[in-house]
């Protein structure tokens, strides 16, 4: 992917160097939840410490939301944007394995 900055225009007006871009080129960035699966295996305090190691959130926070998922069967963890959603996901994915845990997140647009 091409650095955002070799996109800008230089123009050069009245001694000033002045940088632009086109404004039809800017898109607004699209968010991507990461979604936690309940399972009937995985402990719950293994999934109260994913949610802190992964998802910073404090343990009173991680504890209401591994009970929702509990109850519900999935909860949203975070939002965030494509490639950070996706790197989330797949290192909550892999560390569960490697725990033998079954524990899994998914991505879905928000
Ligand atoms: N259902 C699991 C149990 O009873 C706990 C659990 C909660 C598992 C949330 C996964 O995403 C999950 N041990």
């Amino acid at each position: 992917m091409a650095d955002e900055s070799s996109e800008n225009l230089l123009d050069v007006y009245g001694g000033t160097e002045v940088l632009s871009r086109p404004s039809s080129k800017t898109k607004p960035p699209s968010f991507y939840k990461v979604i936690i699966l309940n399972d009937d295996f995985t402990p719950r305090d293994f999934v109260v410490h994913i949610l802190q190691k992964f998802f910073r959130k404090n343990e009173t926070d991680a504890t209401h939301l591994m009970l929702e998922v509990h109850n519900k069967g999935l909860g949203v963890a975070g939002v965030f944007t494509f490639e950070i959603a996706e790197t989330k996901a797949y290192q909550v994915n892999d560390y569960s394995r490697q725990h033998q845990h079954p524990l899994k997140c998914v991505v879905e647009k928000a």
